[in-house]
């Protein structure tokens, strides 16, 4: 594999953020994907939610499978923990090391070959354990980086560049993640930032598992306008429900919104989503009526877009199985051996 690092020179004007970090500090190295991919526009939000967050790298552990999605974890946060697992296996990675230190935030990157087939069990699992991360999928419909199969995403209505279609029905991400139990789940488009990075922000501050279903368009294998996942036909059948604003909850909060259109959520750390209503009656926690709308607007070849789902109870998987506070690298001998009296004073409460 080649790296290409990007040159050092910046402009001394560049905005800084809280930590004096500018956009080029949460980079990676030179995209090799095609030209116009949409998966360099998803790492391009990445790059802007944290550097609007203001985290810092080190606090980031971005994990992958396979997949030209599964490169993109080396474009951005150069500075970051990564770890490139194998296809369909980045859900197991990502598990154990939230498991060993719940203090960092994980950013998981999939395709929806790596997700949806390989890696169908692990993304079920991850879900209903509501592993606290990001989880994006880079949706193209096809196998990318293999050279233009069908995946499981991809709608039996929708045609490749050599005009086939798949017998199959198609797996819907979103939906299957809040019947499984996620917390947030959204749906956007690699050709929205004004809505993806909102959407971003406010998954990475959620505590929980969050899912975001971006469509990103393959402009090698799967983008004439009879593709559903073309950027053609996704501006066009763009239904987008709901529209967030976000304010991360370290400075006081001002935020003044029309009422009636929109709900004020506050998340566990103090954050702030403002969920503008687009759609009329719809209600982003109201899990029924969401697989409803889900399943009507997919059946009109409508791609329901925005924060489709919302669980405002954040809950995750160390409050589920009450874990320790501490990451496990921190706890001494002493923690961990609290010897013989606790021992016995634990075999007696079994007999
Ligand atoms: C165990 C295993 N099986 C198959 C492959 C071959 N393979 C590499 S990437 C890929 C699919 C990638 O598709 P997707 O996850 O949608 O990502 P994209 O390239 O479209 O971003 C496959 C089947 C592999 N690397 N490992
Ligand atoms: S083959 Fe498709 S998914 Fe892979 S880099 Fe090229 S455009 Fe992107």
């Amino acid at each position: 594999m080649t790296y290409l690092s990007k040159p050092k020179f910046r402009h001394p004007k560049l905005p800084v953020n809280a930590h004096g970090l500018t956009h080029r500090d949460y980079e990676g190295v030179v995209s090799t994907l095609c030209a116009g991919c949409g998966h360099d526009s998803i790492s391009a939000a990445v790059i802007e939610a944290c550097f609007e967050l203001d985290i810092e790298a080190h606090r980031i552990a971005k994990v992958s499978g396979i997949g030209c999605s599964a490169k993109t974890t080396n474009y951005f946060l150069g500075r970051s923990h990564g770890f490139n697992s194998v296809h369909g296996r980045m859900p197991s990675v990502a598990t154990g090391a939230n498991l060993a230190n719940r203090d960092l935030i994980y950013i998981g990157v999939s395709g929806d070959g790596d997700t949806a087939s390989i890696g169908l069990g692990q993304f079920s699992h991850a879900v209903r354990r509501r592993l606290n991360m990001l989880y994006l999928v880079e949706n193209n419909g096809t196998y990318g980086l293999t050279k233009g199969q069908a995946s499981a995403t991809a709608d039996p209505t929708s045609k490749n560049k050599k005009g086939l279609s798949t017998p199959f029905e198609s797996i819907d991400l979103a939906a299957m993640a809040i019947e499984l139990g996620a917390g947030f789940v959204a749906r956007s488009f690699s050709g929205d930032k004004a809505q993806l990075v909102p959407l971003m922000k406010a998954a990475i501050r959620y505590r929980g598992f969050a899912l975001i279903d971006v469509i990103s368009p393959c402009v090698t294998f799967n983008n004439p306008p009879a593709s559903t996942k073309s950027y053609d036909y996704v501006r066009e059948h763009n239904a987008a429900l709901d529209r967030v604003d976000f304010v991360a909850g370290r400075a006081q909060i001002t935020a003044d919104y029309e009422a009636g259109t929109t709900t004020n959520v506050t998340l566990h750390d103090g954050s702030v989503m403002a969920l503008h209503k687009l759609a009329p009656d719809y209600d982003p926690c109201d899990k029924a009526n969401v697989l409803a709308t889900l399943h009507r607007l997919k059946s009109a070849g409508e791609i329901a877009t925005g924060l489709l789902y919302l669980e405002k109870d954040e809950t995750d998987l160390h409050d589920l199985i009450v874990t320790t506070q501490r990451p496990l690298n921190e706890l001494t001998e002493d923690d961990l051996c609290p010897g013989s009296a606790a021992l016995a004073a634990i075999n007696a409460s079994h007999s």
